[in-house]
């Protein structure tokens, strides 16, 4: 079983999200970002070094949120609580990033803004932004 780690990451009382560039059928859409948990990586090491990758921020990872989302038969999704210790959020992978309440959270999902397994958090992030 592999896992994704996801950051849900909280500043000044809003969520950063980022739009993804790919694949074709989740392009446009707007995630927590994140990325593969390797081989003998920690679920916190690995969503710190995917961050620092993709948007140049330092963080530190949290306690997990929400379920964990099945993706495949074989990788599980986990979302974790990241606070930024240093840098600004600049998109490399990603098509944008932006910073959201708990109001445009729930209205990005309404409107189907969300990659799927995102949105399972939707309670779980909106309660941590009001
Ligand atoms: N994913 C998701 N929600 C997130 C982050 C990821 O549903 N908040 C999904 C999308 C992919 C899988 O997890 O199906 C892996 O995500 P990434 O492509 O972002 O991760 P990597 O860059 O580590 O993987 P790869 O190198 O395979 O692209």
């Amino acid at each position: 079983m592999r896992e994704v780690v996801a950051g849900a990451v909280i500043s000044n009382g809003l969520l950063l999200l980022a739009q993804r560039s790919y694949p074709p059928e989740v392009a446009g859409l707007w995630e927590l970002p994140g990325g593969k948990v390797e081989e003998g990586e920690t679920r916190a090491r690995a969503l710190e070094r995917e961050l620092a990758e993709e948007l140049g921020v330092d963080v530190v990872a949290g306690e997990q949120i929400g379920v964990g989302v099945p993706l495949k038969a074989d990788l599980v999704l986990v979302a974790l609580l990241a606070t930024v210790v240093g840098g600004n959020p600049e998109p490399t992978e990603h098509t944008a990033v932006r910073w959201v309440g708990a109001g445009a959270l729930r209205q990005m999902a309404a409107d189907g803004e969300l990659v799927p397994a995102d949105a399972v958090w939707l309670e779980d992030l909106a309660e941590l932004l009001t």
